[in-house]
């Protein structure tokens, strides 16, 4: 219902800006030439894809920390990009796919599905909460931080002011928490997060997770929804190439299971696939992960297995 004529927009983000480890802008140029067109085209959907993002073209000559963030300005500058473009596909009735890149991308992606669907949620899965704030963060890394710019506790950091704090903290869930710094465990409570962490998943599996994940922020399942699928949060002997692995995390099946399961709702908006790093571990790592990558947006896009 969201969608028309079963299009989506393929928006490529080679973007490295907010975390430290070179080659996670090489991610989606992976992802393309594996073949997630043809493959997604053969399932019936109309693609249009505008080549890769020049977003190297939007980096500053000069960007000075601002406290402990690093590269602010580039990050700001690149995700008010991202924003406008994912809101342009949307108004047109697209599904908006972004590849990653890094995580602070989604400041921008969230930004551009809120501003179209301001009824919209947030279904975050992730090995990390990505809700440190300025101030609580210790590595500076903006990929850390995209969840507290949109929920509007960030504070006023210059730059970053085209941010609306549109996303409210009862339309956010996680899944797949297992590496979530001390202050950021504070600021899930304090605001009431829903989060589905590893422990969760062991307990109920991952079937009843995701009904319990969709109850609390989608119960008829017919609101919009925005999917941000960081790979770390699947395990690393599943995802082994990605900046920061964090062990004990999804299998192959509940990673899909996920991305099934939110097609099902016929809800799904954007989604967003981030954190794959092809410069990070050996070439049959890199080739499992971007598979891995494309498999999950396969299923997310209807994929079945029958
Ligand atoms: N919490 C840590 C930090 O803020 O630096 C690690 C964040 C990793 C973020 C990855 C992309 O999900
Ligand atoms: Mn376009
Ligand atoms: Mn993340
Ligand atoms: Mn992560």
């Amino acid at each position: 219902k969201y969608i028309e004529g079963k299009t989506v927009a393929i928006i490529g983000c080679p973007f490295s800006g907010g975390q430290p480890k070179e080659g996670v802008d090489e991610g989606p140029l992976k992802m393309i030439e594996y073949g997630l067109i043809p493959q997604l085209q053969e399932m019936g959907w109309g693609v249009e894809f505008d080549g890769h993002y020049r977003l190297t073209d939007l980096r500053p000559a000069k960007d000075p920390n601002i406290g402990k963030l690093k590269k602010p300005l580039y990050v700001s500058r690149v995700t008010h990009n991202v924003a406008k473009t994912v809101e342009s596909h949307l108004r047109r009735r697209q599904l908006a796919l972004t590849l990653g890149g890094d995580h602070s991308l989604a400041m921008g992606t969230v930004s551009g599905t809120l501003a179209v669907y301001p009824n919209a949620c947030l279904i975050w899965i992730d090995a990390h909460a990505d809700i440190n704030t300025p101030e609580s963060t210790d590595s500076g890394n903006l990929h850390g931080c995209p969840v507290s710019f949109l929920l509007g506790i960030a504070g006023k950091v210059p730059g970053f002011e085209w941010i609306k704090p549109i996303l409210k903290p009862e339309k956010l869930v996680y899944i797949g928490l297992r590496d979530v710094d001390p202050p950021e465990k504070i600021l899930l409570k304090k605001h009431g997060i829903k989060a589905f962490s590893m422990h969760d998943v062991d307990k109920y599996g991952i079937g009843k997770v995701v009904e319990m994940a969709l109850d609390a922020v989608n119960p008829d399942r017919s609101l919009p929804i925005h999917l941000s699928f960081d790979v770390d949060a699947l395990d690393p002997s599943v995802a082994p190439s990605t900046g920061t692995p964090v062990r004990g995390g999804l299998t192959f099946r509940e990673g899909h299971y996920i991305c099934e399961a939110v097609h099902e709702t016929g809800s799904l908006v954007a989604l967003d696939l981030m954190e794959v790093n092809p410069s990070l571990a050996d070439e049959a790592s890199v080739f499992q992960t971007v598979t891995v990558g494309c498999s999950l947006v396969r299923c997310c896009l209807g994929e079945t297995l029958l």
